[in-house]
């Protein structure tokens, strides 16, 4: 049993060369093959997963996690109802080549509306040191928007002695913007219309309670 005392260069590639002579001076040379030391978990990283999802699908990408002295050796990637949780899915050997990850079919309740989930990311090194991200809250929307009232306007009624003022009040954008007054839309229904080749429509805004409108 040898005790030998090392002097390391951290993040530098280290090899260790053993040299034992005998009594009757004949040596033996060992060498080790090539040891980086680093004593740094892997850099910050970034997870980014959708807002809100509507069914169990949730994709997923990542950056950052890099790590200069030892690179990276693998990640885990959990959902959970809590920052930080694991409760709902955890996987502990994405391979460290990847940059993104979709899971179907996680966890074992049906979602809920306006449930929230929440995806951890831990980035290992290859000395077993780690980095964690997490996702900003994902909500769970299942409804699609509630429809507004969409209705033809006589494009006749753009047309006025004040040609600005009557254009603007009765601008497609205009007329229905009024979520309150759904009466005042829907006596602007047009009949008819002049033009073969132009429909011009007016709608009260559609809601979206649980996300947004996106188009
Ligand atoms: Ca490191
Ligand atoms: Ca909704």
């Amino acid at each position: 049993m040898y005790n030998v005392y090392l002097l390391l260069f951290v993040g530098s590639s280290n090899i260790l060369n053993i040299f034992v002579t005998n009594t009757a001076t004949l040596r033996t040379e060992q060498y080790s093959s090539s040891v980086v030391v680093d004593i740094t978990p892997p850099g910050d990283g970034q997870v980014f997963c959708p807002e809100y999802i509507s069914e169990k699908k949730l994709e997923c990408s990542w950056a950052g996690f890099v790590d200069i002295e030892s690179g990276i050796e693998r990640y885990t990637f959990a959902i959970g109802t809590q920052l930080g949780g694991n409760d709902v899915f955890f996987k502990d050997d994405v391979p460290a080549y990847g940059d993104a990850l979709i899971v179907e079919e996680f966890g074992i309740e049906p979602l809920k509306p306006e449930q929230t989930f929440f995806v951890t990311m831990q980035a290992f090194n290859k000395v077993g040191l780690s980095t964690t991200a997490f996702s900003d809250e994902i909500l769970v929307d299942k409804s699609p928007p509630i429809p507004g009232h969409v209705i033809e306007v006589s494009d006749v009624a753009r047309i006025g002695s004040n040609e600005h003022q009557d254009s603007l009040a009765g601008s497609p954008e205009n007329i229905c913007a009024d979520e309150e007054n759904g009466a005042d839309c829907q006596a602007q229904d047009a009949i008819c219309q002049t033009s073969l080749t132009t429909v011009v429509v007016a709608w009260q805004p559609f809601t979206e309670l649980e996300s947004y409108i996106t188009r």
